[in-house]
């Protein structure tokens, strides 16, 4: 059968839904991975006014090859309780790979630069934020070779525009656009590269979880759509948006498509990094022998809701008129989701570049305020277990981390060699006497025949 356009615009889009016409791209996009498809780039759809996107992707150019076929198109199928549905998105107009990225963000039509590259895509210090100096690729940028890094490559598109542009950070970092603005600046500054249009770097808080998708998705997606979509992304329900109402050259009305404007994200950020992403690693560390975060709920569910009771809720902010209640009790629903297949050695990976911002944050307010971060101590522990032991170890300093732990034979020697990472614990953590016992104590009985996790 040879049908294509694409596979007629997708059965027609299923429901007949329309795809908003015409959008021409207004966006870029760096790190087309499944979380955008299933997150900003369905919000751009729904915005319905005709924004466009061009995705790059800045590792694999698989998805190039999966997408570029099919003009863009890719079906999200969310799975709930109430069972699956698909939709079919249209936003996403062009897919490159990451050597484009400075010529399109150059494009003077492009309004907006939006980043979804993970913690790690960085190459900053997960402790303070910065830009690593040290980072060879970094380095290998700033000699002015044709870049590779995400920081290298947006600077260099940055600096040959004249008209104004939003550089909207989409991860899950603290801070995140004043932290992007920083490493923007400082990068610009080593290069000797001046950067004249004018910018704007909003905060905001995205969160839908989007497990990766596997050949059991794109076998069940062929089935409700009668077409092999090799982009398909699988999501939840849920999902939200928070953005720090701040752009230089415009915007979707995201707002239409259900996202919330702000002046101040900070509070909504730190309830989602501490208490769903926070719960989240305990949930995969702890619950390393499940094979899916959802089965780990039953045995862990508790001892999670303490962390996030006990240890993350005092050191929150809650906005007024938020019910924080409804918000934690939910969040175990949504972990809890048996259909999202969302595999903890996905949720574990890259640990040293996420504990920071998702529990060491909970750790440091708690210490400064005299109390014992039990709960979270028993994250990190669970977290040090992993490092010590697990057969592989999937993130980034995961050389540097083997070797502090490959002289250590005791539970306390682990903790003493891990807590000396200053790129992950600062240079303050390991001075607190209080923290460095619970560490030993929990990882004395996580370690122990006969663990309860
Ligand atoms: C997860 C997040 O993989 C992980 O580390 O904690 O990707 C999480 O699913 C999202 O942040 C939810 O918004």
């Amino acid at each position: 059968m040879n049908t294509h356009q694409w596979e007629d615009t997708m059965r027609l889009s299923l429901t007949t839904r329309p795809r908003p016409v015409p959008s021409s791209v207004g966006i870029v996009h760096l790190g087309i991975g499944a979380f955008h498809r299933a997150h900003q780039a369905v919000y751009t759809e729904d915005a319905g006014d005709g924004w466009g996107i061009c995705g790059i992707t800045q590792r694999s150019a698989t998805v190039v090859d999966q997408l570029a076929p099919q003009d863009g198109l890719y079906s999200v199928l969310e799975r709930g309780s109430e069972g699956v549905s698909a939709r079919i998105i249209g936003a996403v107009r062009e897919v490159r790979t990451g050597d484009a990225t400075a010529e399109r963000i150059a494009d003077s039509a492009v309004r907006i630069v939006s980043l979804t590259v993970t913690e790690k895509g960085y190459r900053h210090d997960p402790a303070t934020g910065r830009l690593r100096m040290d980072d060879p690729e970094v380095c290998l940028d700033l000699t002015g070779r044709e870049p590779r890094t995400v920081l290298g490559r947006l600077v260099r598109g940055l600096s040959r525009r004249e008209a104004p542009v939003t550089v909207l950070c989409c991860d899950n970092l603290t801070a995140n656009g004043a932290t992007l603005r920083g490493m923007v600046e400082e990068y610009a500054e080593r290069a000797g590269v001046k950067i004249t249009c004018a910018t704007a770097f909003p905060a905001t808080m995205v969160d839908r979880i989007v497990p990766a998708t596997t050949p059991a998705d794109l076998d069940e997606a062929e089935r409700l759509l009668g077409v092999r979509d090799h982009g398909v992304v699988v999501t939840e329900p849920f999902t939200q948006w928070v953005i720090e109402d701040s752009f230089a050259a415009g915007r979707p009305a995201w707002d239409k498509a259900g996202a919330i404007f702000t002046g101040d994200v900070a509070p909504y950020e730190l309830m989602k990094l501490r208490l769903l992403n926070g719960s989240h690693s305990m949930l995969a560390y702890l619950g390393s022998r499940f094979e899916y975060a959802a089965e780990a709920v039953d045995a862990l569910g508790d001892a999670v809701r303490r962390y996030m009771d006990e240890d993350a809720t005092p050191t929150l902010t809650v906005p007024a008129g938020f019910d924080l209640e409804e918000y934690k009790a939910s969040l175990l629903t949504r972990f809890a989701n048996p259909a999202l297949r969302h595999r903890t050695a996905q949720i574990a990976m890259d640990g040293s570049q996420k504990l920071p911002q998702r529990l060491l944050g909970v750790v440091r307010d708690r210490l400064a305020a005299g109390a014992e971060p039990r709960w979270a101590a028993l994250a990190v522990a669970a977290w040090m277990r992993h490092v010590w032991t697990a057969k592989e170890l999937d993130d980034p300093l995961a050389d540097h981390l083997r070797m502090a732990v490959s002289r250590a034979g005791r539970p306390d020697e682990v903790v003493d060699a891990l807590l000396g990472i200053t790129e992950v614990f600062g240079p303050d953590l390991r001075e607190f006497r209080v923290f460095r016992d619970l560490l030993v104590e929990h990882l004395t009985e996580l370690t122990a025949d006969g663990s309860p996790y």
